[in-house]
């Protein structure tokens, strides 16, 4: 049994070593809530995947910080639990919120792998000692400096290319990429950024042979999703619709995708991360892993869920340095000349959090312990 016995709240201010353009917007710089768990002497970390702004998902750093502060951490300081997957039950009572409840239960998750001396990775049930690597480019300032991009990442050995889009950046730009790379592994991912009225343009695609084109309309759809996949014989992937195993289920059932992409902050932690999974592989649909800009801490989480067998695709899992000058742990996050990260062995997440790095970085700081709240 573990007892919480604080959960410390920071909000830390990055700059982005590149900055990262998608179909809702630019971003520079990351305002990022990160939260400790304190147990027993014991300490781990959680990263909250919310964005600034409300664009990805209805979740903003705010308002993650507001629902931990006033719910969440409250629901879990001064309780008994068996590990991580106590969380869901704890947290039911709020609704949505999953960015939020993703950061405390995936800490308390890295906490239990700590206690019981084994790596997080094993914890969820992951197989693999090496994961394949992608990225995600997002949208330039033109074609050429897509191209100079491109060449890099696949330089550095990155299997899969996915290629932010949006109306005005898309078809000509699939087709110069082909033209130059006609056999790379290659896919598209557009936030949302087209309606029905697109489907036509969208069918255009098919002759560049797309490993799948991800979350083309509504960022909250199935049905359109399943009208534009009988269209194609390119596989959509959902990335923003899937917040929990019955919405796959439901995407799988009605055909409105062939392929998901798992974020655990998009589905409120690595419970449901698992659930997600066990039900794709007993359905025959492959996953991966997904990215939201993380610091190392979450990005070493990604890496152990991303060790679970069904993640078979190339995930936007890549090397720290592609997103921080200096990340926040130790070792930074590297990639093999074959584009593979390796599974850390060693207890927990395998990372080593630079708390003085982190310290440097923070903004606002608050302590919740058991039923008083503490301003540091
Ligand atoms: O849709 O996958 C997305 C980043 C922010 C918000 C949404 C997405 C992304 C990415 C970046 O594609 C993936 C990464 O972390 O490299
Ligand atoms: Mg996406």
């Amino acid at each position: 049994m573990l007892t919480i016995d604080a959960v410390h709240l920071r909000e830390i201010n990055m700059p982005l070593a590149f900055p990262f353009e998608t179909s809702f917007g630019l971003t520079t710089a990351r305002r990022i809530l990160l939260v400790e768990i304190e147990s027993d002497g014991l300490t781990a970390w959680g990263e909250c995947v919310a964005g600034e702004h409300p664009y990805f998902s209805e979740e903003s750093i705010d308002t993650a910080w507001i629902v931990t502060e006033t719910e969440l951490a409250p629901r879990l300081v001064a309780q008994e639990i068996v590990g991580g997957g106590s969380c869901p039950a704890l947290f039911k009572q709020v609704r949505g919120h999953r960015m939020a409840k993703a950061a405390l239960e995936n800490a308390v998750w890295d906490l239990e792998a700590q206690k019981k001396k084994v790596a997080l990775a094993e914890l969820l049930g992951g197989t693999r000692n090496v994961i394949p690597c992608g990225v995600s480019i997002g949208i330039q300032p033109s074609p050429a400096a897509l191209m100079d991009r491109i060449a890099e990442e696949l330089e550095a050995g990155y299997q899969r290319i996915k290629l932010k889009c949006k109306p005005g950046w898309d078809t000509k730009i699939f087709e110069e990429v082909r033209k130059r790379w006609p056999n790379i592994m290659l896919s598209c991912d557009a936030n949302s950024a087209y309606r029905v009225v697109d489907i036509d343009h969208i069918v255009e695609w098919e002759e560049f042979n797309l490993l799948m084109i991800e979350q083309p309309l509504w960022y909250d759809d199935f049905y359109f999703h399943s009208m534009l996949q009988k269209r194609l014989n390119t596989a959509i992937c959902l990335d923003e619709s899937i917040r929990n195993r019955r919405d796959a289920l439901a995407a799988i059932d009605m055909e409105s995708c062939r392929i998901i992409n798992i974020k655990v902050g998009r589905v409120g932690g690595f419970s449901e991360a698992i659930a997600v999974h066990n039900a794709t592989a007993e359905r025959g649909i492959p996953v991966w892993c997904g990215g939201m800009l993380e610091t190392g801490i979450g990005r070493a989480h990604n890496i152990a869920l991303s060790s679970l067998q069904n993640f078979s695709l190339p995930g936007d899992v890549s090397a720290s340095r592609r997103y921080w000058t200096e990340d926040i742990i130790e070792p930074e996050v590297t990639v093999s000349a074959k584009g593979e990260i390796y599974v850390p062995e060693g207890i927990g997440s395998g990372f080593t959090v630079r708390r003085d790095r982190i310290d440097a970085l923070t903004v606002r700081r608050l302590t919740v312990r058991t039923a008083v709240r503490v301003m540091a």
